[in-house]
């Protein structure tokens, strides 16, 4: 009786398993054989979803919370002291397109000469000038020590932050150090690029973004430059991202997978943004122009010709689209802000670099400007500031507008440049002014992602800040917008506009140790919530746009004979259609 356990409960688990297997062989061969299959399928689609989860999105991820005591003691200026960066050691594989490009570089090196910049000797000529030089020189000390050949700084956690995982900042950056004069930071970058870049990984990377920032940062070095490594390496990633035309309309997907050449939809979604499919056509096309070959330009400019076909409301376009059907989204916010801006920009620049040939892309350009002029543009209350609201589902209005916005004086100005109508330089001066008040009129001089106006009369201000929209990106648009203004007016206003926000930004998005941040807070000088995170735009746009706005040589880089991608990346105008 003491004895309570007899032998066969102790064998009790060996014996289930084994009748759990005679079950399993008892179960009829076609069964087993689909049951198999099932599992095989779901650990399959565990590990695909694991590896498209496990892609960093920067917009998804959270910033580090950091106490106002920690942010005094980084956002100083202090003095730079140059440390030597460790260089990640990565072999490229073999590459098809690599190799692709040395073929057609040999092919067409004669037409290559053709399209250098004349450039006068670059460098700073001035105090604002040098003070912008060195503003780069803080922020590449950061991305050089603390981030080398990855995609974005982290300046505070003193780290790094990939996106796509392709050297983001270094690429974006390689004209402005060019234009700077900043000759040996230029040299080690262009080392890296040689020899390190790699685009044959197994990363998604969004198609428009790679194609603004890399496929533009890498033409317009080569142009600069000459050097021909720059255009290989481009017609390597040009070739990375042409799966994504391949969709029943032509329209290209919003992602790729730079191995596999998979091309698909975004992840949140179903659709591809509007800008983004309209803003690829000035980089493939150089691309075209430079080597000889048609297929980079015939693809994107395919889609521009299809935009063009589809019925939209006084010329503006809904955000966005989808890529197999090739329809516009219905109900969509009809807005110059995020998803719809740079198609509007691209149809002038695009007309602007085929020597002014192609008209229905004036047309069109023309026909969205009056657009925006009868249903977008509104005055605030009291002091009247212009500014582009949106039409939430095509028919709302909402006061509200994007610092992306901002863009459409400096396009603006350069269509008047090209005959456009007095109403655009009107335009072009009026946003500016509301610009530089959604700068000046907060506590720290910087202006929101965001901004609401007011256009109720009774008092209160005209600039409305959301506290979800009161960070700031160290985006580039209004500095933007006013080198334009100033290139063509020569109107000293502008410069001193340019120089008051330049101050800001030492000011408040500084980090001491190297890099400048985005901020969570414009409203609050005392706590301004660093975020951690420089953008890649900042070094190709920002500080660029800057330099070009004290630059005391009339045209540095003429406007007569290059234009500007969407991240400030300068390419050839070519004067033929
Ligand atoms: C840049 O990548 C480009 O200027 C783009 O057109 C808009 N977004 C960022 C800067 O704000």
């Amino acid at each position: 009786m003491s004895v309570s356990i007899s032998i066969p409960e102790l064998l009790q688990t060996p014996v289930k398993r084994r009748s759990l297997w005679r079950e399993w062989n008892q179960l009829p061969r076609f069964l087993r054989l689909v049951l198999l299959l099932m599992f095989a399928m779901t650990g399959f689609s565990v590990v695909y979803l694991y590896s498209i989860l496990s892609a960093e999105l920067p917009s998804v991820k959270k910033s580090r919370d950091f106490t106002q005591k920690h942010f005094e003691q980084n956002i100083i200026p202090t003095e730079r002291k140059e440390s030597v960066a460790e260089v990640q050691q990565i072999e490229p594989p073999h590459n098809k397109s690599k190799e692709e490009g040395k073929d057609l570089l040999k092919k067409f090196s004669i037409r290559n000469e053709i399209k250098r910049f004349e450039i006068e000797e670059a460098g700073p000529t001035n105090q604002y000038q040098e003070a912008v030089v060195e503003a780069f020189k803080h922020a590449w000390k950061g991305y050089r020590e603390y981030a080398w050949g990855h995609d974005h700084l982290k300046p505070i956690s003193k780290s790094f932050h990939n996106w796509f995982g392709i050297g983001l900042t270094l690429i974006d950056a390689l004209d402005t150090m060019y234009i700077m004069g900043l000759k040996e930071e230029f040299q080690e970058a262009r080392e890296w690029v040689a020899n390190k870049l790699d685009f044959n990984i197994n990363k998604d990377v969004n198609f428009f973004e790679t194609t603004i920032r890399v496929l533009g940062g890498l033409l317009s070095t080569y142009h600069l430059s000459q050097d021909k490594m720059f255009l290989e390496k481009a017609v390597d990633i040009a070739n990375h991202l042409m799966p994504c035309f391949k969709t029943r309309s032509g329209v290209p997907y919003s992602d790729v997978n730079l191995k596999t050449g998979f091309a698909h939809a975004p992840l949140w979604g179903s659709d591809s943004s509007v800008s983004e499919v309209s803003t690829v056509q000035l980089e493939f096309r150089d691309l075209s122009r430079v080597t000889g070959s048609p297929k980079y330009e015939e693809a994107a400019f395919h889609v521009s010709k299809y935009l063009h076909t589809l019925p939209k409301k006084d010329g503006l376009v809904p955000m966005f689209i989808n890529a197999d059907k090739g329809h516009f989204r219905t109900h969509s916010t009809l807005t110059l802000g995020a998803r719809a801006d740079t198609y509007y920009e691209y149809l002038l620049k695009q007309w602007i670099q085929t020597g002014r040939n192609i008209s229905w892309l004036k047309e069109d350009y023309m026909e969205a400007v009056e657009g925006v002029m009868k249903n977008l543009v509104r005055k605030s209350q009291p002091k009247q500031l212009v500014f582009v609201g949106e039409l939430l589902s095509g028919r709302n209005y909402s006061p509200k507008m994007d610092h992306l916005v901002c863009f459409l004086s400096g396009t603006l100005i350069l269509g008047y440049h090209y005959g456009m109508p007095t109403s655009h330089q009107r335009l072009a001066e009026q946003l500016m002014e509301t610009c530089y008040q959604m700068y000046a009129s907060t506590a720290t001089f910087l202006s929101p992602e965001i901004a609401y106006f007011n256009m109720k009369d009774g008092g209160g201000s005209d600039i409305i800040i959301k506290s979800n929209d009161a960070h700031n990106l160290l985006r580039p648009e209004t500095v933007e917008s006013l080198w334009y203004m100033y290139y063509f007016t020569r109107n000293e206003t502008y410069r001193r506009w340019g120089w008051n926000i330049f101050q800001a930004f030492e000011r408040y998005t500084k980090v001491k140790t190297g890099g400048y941040t985005t901020i969570g807070d414009v409203r609050n000088p005392l706590f301004v919530r660093p975020r951690d995170l420089m953008e890649s735009f900042f070094l190709g746009e920002t500080l660029k746009y800057f330099y070009l706005l004290f630059s005391d040589k009339q045209e540095l880089l003429s406007l007569d004979k290059l234009v500007f991608n969407t991240e400030a990346h300068p390419l050839p105008i070519y004067n033929n259609r």
